[in-house]
């Protein structure tokens, strides 16, 4: 009998190919940043020997025998001159699960690693772990915070569920250890929690997202932040809104932190997720703001609009009309590359600098909340381009 099915061979080759496709950058253009041609990350990318039985003996068929459906939501990392994405891959059974790809380069060429995450199994309620954060630490941890989902038991309907926010340690992305579900003693549930990468007061400082329900967030008003003494029992009591969700605009709905914040000169840069509700469904876009240095749950800059929104095929997916981001990596040369999902399916990026992201938070108009004034915003505008245009003229 032959070692293998030949389709194997095929199914190797076109996967090489893949990752090894050169990626490019569109000729979308803003001046904020450069959308890439070719998603990072798809579940095209999964290993073979992840998804199908490669004996002839117990799979004549060459079956994919654990189907993969997605993979996307990568926290993103960078260690030893290498970039990692911790991706979230979810099965066909709706399971997801982590998985870490590597590249040299930021844009192309990641692969994933020969086994995925295996997180401690030490939350036996849990059905469900996603959208991991990675945060390398002062006190010298790389810590991912993901969303940790259980049943809902005291609900007896089949969907309720309860979102938390669960803890891993790591020094090299391959051992991990859990601590705690992180608690919030004043809302019932938690996701999109990030951890930020400096002590506050020689606290442990959180970005999180308060929210009664498991999709509505309810009452909780955006953003949140707080502050934690000891991450092996992690606790938080108060949580202060940072950034708020407002009506009438890309946070309506919802909002949540997106990448580990930034620490630049001006402040901590937040790339973060902005909902609201239409016709057809939630529709998520990814929208920028800066927190102060020394006291990170004020806002000192928040642009109005969205910063990334889907496009085109970006569209369409399992969850269409989405586009969500939990990692993003800056270079030493201040590039910075935001790794960005598109309708819950595969995952994209985008690249910007440092600096441009300043300039866009810093001196794009913040939402001036009413058409009136937003027509006004843009008349000042056109009256400045147009004085402009007049004194330069021949
Ligand atoms: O389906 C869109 C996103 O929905 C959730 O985000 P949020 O909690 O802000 O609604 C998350 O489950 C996320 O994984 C998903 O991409």
């Amino acid at each position: 009998m032959c070692k293998f099915n030949p389709e194997y061979y095929r199914q190797k080759a076109r996967q090489e190919a893949l990752i090894q496709r050169r990626n490019h950058k569109t000729d979308f253009y803003n001046g904020i940043y450069d959308r890439w041609q070719d998603p990072v990350l798809t579940r095209e990318h999964l290993p073979i020997e992840w998804r199908f039985d490669l004996n002839p003996a117990t799979n004549p068929y060459f079956m994919e025998r654990l189907g993969v459906n997605a993979a996307f939501n990568a926290g993103a990392i960078k260690l030893n001159g290498k970039y990692y994405l911790v991706a979230r891959v979810e099965g066909n059974d709706r399971k997801s699960f982590f998985a870490v790809a590597e590249s040299d380069s930021p844009v192309e060429g990641f692969r994933f690693q020969d086994y995925p995450v295996i997180l401690p199994d030490t939350c036996p309620e849990e059905t469900n772990v996603y959208d991991m954060r990675l945060t390398q630490h002062e006190d010298g941890w790389i810590y991912g915070v993901f969303c940790s989902e259980s049943k809902d038991t005291s609900n007896p309907d089949l969907s309720a569920a309860v979102a938390a926010a669960g803890i891993v340690r790591t020094k090299d992305l391959k051992t991990w250890e859990r601590l705690p579900n992180l608690v919030t003693l004043r809302s019932p549930q938690q996701r999109n929690v990030c951890l930020l990468p400096e002590f506050v007061n020689g606290k442990y400082a959180f970005y999180t997202r308060p929210m009664d329900d498991f999709i509505d967030t309810g009452s909780g008003g955006g953003i949140g932040f707080g502050l934690c003494e000891d991450i092996t029992h992690p606790v938080i009591d108060e949580e202060i809104i940072t950034s708020a969700r407002r009506y009438h605009t890309i946070t309506e709905s919802k909002n949540g932190a997106g990448a580990t914040p930034i620490k630049t000169e001006k402040g901590w840069l937040h790339i973060a997720h902005g909902v609201r509700n239409t016709a057809a469904g939630l529709r998520y876009v990814i929208y920028v703001f800066v927190t102060d240095l020394n006291e990170p749950w004020k806002v000192i800059a928040e642009p109005g609009g969205f910063l990334i929104a889907p496009r085109d095929w970006e569209r369409v997916g399992d969850v269409s009309n989405v586009v969500f981001t939990n990692g993003a990596i800056v270079d030493d040369d201040g590039s910075v590359y935001i790794y960005y999902a598109s309708s819950d399916t595969r995952m994209h990026v985008a690249s910007t600098t440092v600096d441009k992201l300043l300039d866009y938070a810093f001196n794009t108009p913040a939402d001036a909340l009413r058409s009136c004034d937003c027509v006004a915003q843009r008349c000042a505008l056109i009256d400045r381009n147009r004085e402009y245009i007049e004194s330069h003229e021949e």
